[in-house]
């Protein structure tokens, strides 16, 4: 895999988006979209923020690399068969956040593994409380990748918590895997470090056990 992330890695770089599609392509013959997409592709985009924040790239490059991905990532992992009785209604958003990535890959994970959910975009604290009180969704994502906007989840579930709504809140993103608590400190009642760990801590949560 190594080789592969290098390879990925200099065409995101050189912005050839072309050839970043022919190293998926090739991939996805032979391990899973979804080991790509983590394997790969998150450990990519990582090294070339870690570039940027070094001073030997620059953010255009980190920004075009995510872009280029972005679009990757929706080919790769396509929407599953949502037909599946007695879901909880659900919904994903990126809070106060422009890092769309991972929304987008956990989105997919959930349509590609049966569930139907709605996709709220980037949405601010105010506009989704409203929105989720008036669609009644009782399991919310919420993917953040900046500190400050993973502390408004703290301002949400306290709204929440006020008007007496019962919903449960899973989170993820960088801030949450900087800091092994922060999902509790900001009320979320789990978290996820990958996008492959959600369908099993939304079986748990349909079973009742958090
Ligand atoms: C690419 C990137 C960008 C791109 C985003 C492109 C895009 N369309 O998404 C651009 C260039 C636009 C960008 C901009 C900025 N960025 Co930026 N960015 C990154 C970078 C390098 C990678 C993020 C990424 O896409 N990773 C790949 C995806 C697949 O990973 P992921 O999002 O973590 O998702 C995985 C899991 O976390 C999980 N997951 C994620 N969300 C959720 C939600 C749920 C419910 C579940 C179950 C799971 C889950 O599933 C995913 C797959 O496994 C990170 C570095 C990092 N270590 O994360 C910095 C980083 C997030 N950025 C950072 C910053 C500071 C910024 C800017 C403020 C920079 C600036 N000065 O302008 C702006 C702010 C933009 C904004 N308003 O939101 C900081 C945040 C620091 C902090 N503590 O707050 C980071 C951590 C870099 C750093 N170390 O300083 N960025």
């Amino acid at each position: 895999m190594e080789t592969i992330v290098n390879e990925f890695m200099q065409a995101l770089l050189s912005l050839d988006r072309l050839a970043a599609k022919r190293i998926l392509e090739n991939t996805v013959k032979k391990v899973a979209p979804m080991k790509f997409v983590e394997e790969v592709v998150a450990v990519a985009l990582e090294r070339i923020g870690a570039g940027w924040q070094d001073g030997t790239l620059a953010l255009s490059q980190v920004y075009m690399a995510g872009r280029i991905c972005e679009n990757l990532v929706d080919e790769v992992l396509p929407p599953g068969d949502p037909d599946r009785k007695d879901q909880p209604k659900m919904a994903i958003c990126v809070l106060s956040d422009h890092h769309k990535l991972g929304k987008i890959i956990v989105y997919s994970v959930l349509r590609a593994g049966g569930f139907d959910l709605s996709d709220y975009g980037v949405m601010e604290v105010d506009d989704l409380f409203q929105r989720i009180q008036k669609e009644k969704i009782e399991i919310l994502l919420i993917s953040v990748l900046m500190l400050p906007s993973a502390l408004k989840i703290k301002l949400l579930k306290e709204k929440l918590t006020a008007s007496g709504i019962n919903i449960k809140l899973i989170v993820g993103g960088a801030p949450f895997r900087f800091d092994d608590r922060l999902w509790e400190a900001v009320g979320a009642d789990a978290m996820c470090k990958t996008a492959s760990d959600v369908i099993s801590v939304i079986k748990t949560i349909m079973g009742g056990k958090i």
